[in-house]
């Protein structure tokens, strides 16, 4: 059984990788004290019920386990890591498994052991006095925003993967998605970790504080180091009081300065009411309208910019609407925006966010692609989006630039279609070309080559060359600090 989700969105481009060994068993004492703390339902090993976590949902990358350990505490986690740690074996934490970047897969060697926390996946506690939520790395995204919801507040992190990403695997690559703009991302949600470092140890620090300058900011280091210094087992979250207004509207606007433009009205006007801003190029709203069953697109014209803008408040009395219309008539007037329509209902707020939403998909069905997750300071996402666009188009004429994303943040998807009636594979076969053409400009923007996706398996070679010298080297020391025997997740974010 292949991935999923890898049956929604398909293979992508698949980076050069050997094939996988058989997974070598773990000795039999070892899985027997394995055993004696987990129990039968903690450690899978038969080969049907592993398949699933081999393989990455983009098909990226392949690998072999012999075994997928499912702790259901702290304490038998850190147990199990005790003797892994003693016997020198491999660990790659698993949560949803929806990285873009084969974060969470094992190698090829077959000796790496896998680890899932999807049994640690309750909500240990939620205060709406303190706005904080303690939940287990395993607890799925989506069931952490319904439990806020139902106690009348708001857990901001969104991103297309929340039916599935969990609570662990957005901390650990410190998840962006359509409200960072607002809130900010999943480092800027979290106050306090519980973690299960390599040898065992545990650092309980669900502390709810939101001061706390007691030393090093141990759980930042573990936002974002994709399970490769410690393993998060639980978090404080920030909570915030639920929006009680909302506007919604989808934009035809003249061009990405445009784009752009509109963004600085409506920040200059009440940046607190900005929930996302994000941009969608003509051509990937054109894949959505000719593959996502029920897309339409509510204005009167087709164009080649568009924007999403989301306003919410938690003010009752915030009159949104009224803002949103004020400053989308200034714009038509200055020719920024060309068209736009405001959602009247929640289905039509459903609506236009779906046509964002299913680029991912869109592009899929429309054929092979190669997804570039890149970050320029906002001022210079105009220039990146076309210059970007116009190198990819002179490296491999007819294919179609799909820029789409987090402007707000100044986080473009630069992703790639191939041309009409090209072969996949061929066009695949130049994923590294199209790479490296998008992120040498983005380079001479100052901008990154991973935005909020991570490095993963995928990255480690870009991450060397872009943060070399002495902050690749205090990484690496790092590392070699907090896992000495370099059992945690190897081969990921770092070059070897
Ligand atoms: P996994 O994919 O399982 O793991 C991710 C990394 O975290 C791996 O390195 C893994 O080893 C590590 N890890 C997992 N759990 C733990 C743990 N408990 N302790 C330590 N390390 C751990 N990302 C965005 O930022 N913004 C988006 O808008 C966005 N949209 C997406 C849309 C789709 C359709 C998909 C498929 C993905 C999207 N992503 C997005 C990618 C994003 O990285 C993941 O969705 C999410 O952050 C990963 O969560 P996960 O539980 O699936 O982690
Ligand atoms: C999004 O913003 C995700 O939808 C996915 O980060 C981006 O598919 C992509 O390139
Ligand atoms: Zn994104």
């Amino acid at each position: 059984m292949t991935h999923p989700l890898a049956v929604a969105f398909g293979p992508l481009p698949m980076p050069d990788t050997n094939p996988p060994r058989p997974a070598i068993p773990l000795p039999d004492e070892l899985m027997a004290s394995l055993l004696s703390i987990l129990g039968p339902r903690g450690i899978v090993t038969d080969p049907s019920d592993l398949e699933p976590h081999l393989s990455d949902w983009r098909g990226l990358y392949r690998g072999a386990s012999p075994a997928l350990l499912r702790p259901a505490s702290t304490e038998e986690l850190a147990a199990c890591m005790r003797l892994l740690h003693a016997a020198a074996i491999p660990v790659v934490p698993q949560g949803g498994n929806t990285s873009m970047v084969g974060g969470a897969m094992p190698d090829e060697s077959g000796r790496q052991v896998i680890l899932s926390l999807s049994r640690m996946n309750r909500i240990r506690d939620l205060d709406p006095v303190d706005m904080t939520m303690v939940a287990e790395a395993g607890v799925v995204l989506k069931t952490a925003q319904d439990a806020a919801a139902g106690a009348g507040c708001l857990f901001p992190l969104s991103l297309g993967a929340e039916g599935t990403a969990t609570i662990g695997g957005v901390l650990s690559t410190n998840a962006g998605g359509n409200t960072t703009v607002r809130y900010g991302n999943a480092r800027d949600l979290m106050l306090g970790l519980e973690i299960v470092l390599p040898d065992g140890g545990v650092i309980h620090g669900l502390r709810r504080l939101r001061k706390d300058n007691t030393g090093y900011a141990l759980r930042h280091l573990m936002v974002g180091a994709e399970g490769t210094l410690g393993i998060v087992t639980a978090a404080v979250l920030r909570l915030f009081p639920r929006p009680r207004a909302e506007a919604i509207a989808l934009c035809a606007v003249e061009s990405e300065d445009a784009a752009l433009a509109l963004f600085r009205r409506f920040r200059d006007r009440d940046e607190t009411a900005v929930r996302a801003f994000e941009y969608m190029s003509g051509n990937g709203m054109e894949m959505v309208l000719r593959h996502i069953d029920g897309a339409t697109l509510p204005l009167s014209e087709r164009a080649d910019h568009y924007v999403l803008v989301d306003l919410a408040s938690s003010r009752p009395d915030a009159d949104l609407r009224g803002l949103m219309e004020a400053v989308l008539e200034e714009a038509l007037e200055a020719g920024e925006v060309l068209d736009a329509a405001l959602a009247e209902s929640e289905a039509q707020r459903h609506a236009i966010w779906r046509l964002r939403e299913e680029h991912p998909e869109a592009q899929k069905k429309e054929g092979a692609s190669v997804k570039n997750d890149v970050s320029v300071p906002v001022s210079k996402v105009p220039e990146m989006i076309r210059r970007c666009s116009a190198a990819l188009q002179a490296l491999i004429p007819g294919s179609r630039p799909v820029p789409f994303g987090h402007m707000g943040d100044g986080n473009i998807h630069m992703n790639l279609e191939q041309p009409e009636g090209m072969d996949a594979a061929a066009f695949l076969a130049r994923s590294h070309d199209i790479m490296d053409c998008v992120n040498d400009i983005v380079r001479d923007l100052d901008g990154s080559f991973s935005a909020e996706h991570g490095v993963g398996r995928l990255k480690p070679d870009m991450l060397a060359e872009w943060r070399g010298g002495a902050e690749l080297d205090a990484m690496r020391r790092i590392k070699a600090a907090l896992d000495p025997k370099g059992l945690l997740n190897p081969g990921k974010v770092l070059p070897a």
